[in-house]
């Protein structure tokens, strides 16, 4: 499976459960766009050379990273999902305005994986400028986009593994 998955990550691609009968969300965040994008083209791109066909992959927007734990939330609320992907980019400004939203969607999302039954996979990109986001989003750090996918991929098959077995 030629995903050309870069970066730090020792997941292997070639390794990876079958996911055609996974049904995915992922919640992208508006803001920073040009980075949240790509993501998503990353995550997408894996999902579907792993197997899982278009109609298992329903994409929502939400403003900003803030919003991604309500809208992970309302995903899977809604939907019939075996795990949701959360991406954004949060570029620090000359505020606080950063750790608050890096903090509140840190929590947010690991919060959601607590009390619901399923995964929620955190692909938020927390950097100090947009030039180190562009090496995370298909850049010279790969697409943690791609990460983000890889990670629900094997969460759900973890998952299902356990839920399956006796011991
Ligand atoms: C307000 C804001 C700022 C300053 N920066 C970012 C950012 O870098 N990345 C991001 O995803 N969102 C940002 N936001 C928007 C907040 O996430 C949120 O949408 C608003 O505070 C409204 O709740």
């Amino acid at each position: 499976m030629g995903t050309g998955l870069k970066g730090k990550s020792d997941l292997n691609p070639g390794e990876l459960p079958p996911a055609s009968d996974m049904i995915f969300g992922i919640v992208v965040s508006e803001w920073n766009k040009e980075i949240t994008g790509a993501l998503l083209q990353g995550a997408t791109g894996i999902l579907k050379s792993a197997g899982t066909p278009d109609e298992n992959i329903i994409v929502k927007y939400v403003p900003g990273s803030f919003e991604l734990t309500l809208g992970a939330q309302l995903m899977a609320e809604n939907k019939d999902l075996d795990a949701i992907i959360c991406l954004g980019c949060v570029i620090q400004g000359e505020t606080r305005h950063f750790d608050f939203i890096c903090q509140g969607v840190t929590y947010g999302i690991t919060d959601l994986n607590m009390n619901y039954n399923m995964p929620f996979v955190y692909g938020v990109l927390t950097t100090d400028n947009l030039d180190q986001a562009r090496d995370r989003a298909g850049g010279k750090h790969g697409n943690k986009g791609e990460e983000a996918a890889l990670t629900a991929i094997r969460m759900v098959a973890l998952q299902r593994d356990l839920e399956n077995s006796d011991l």
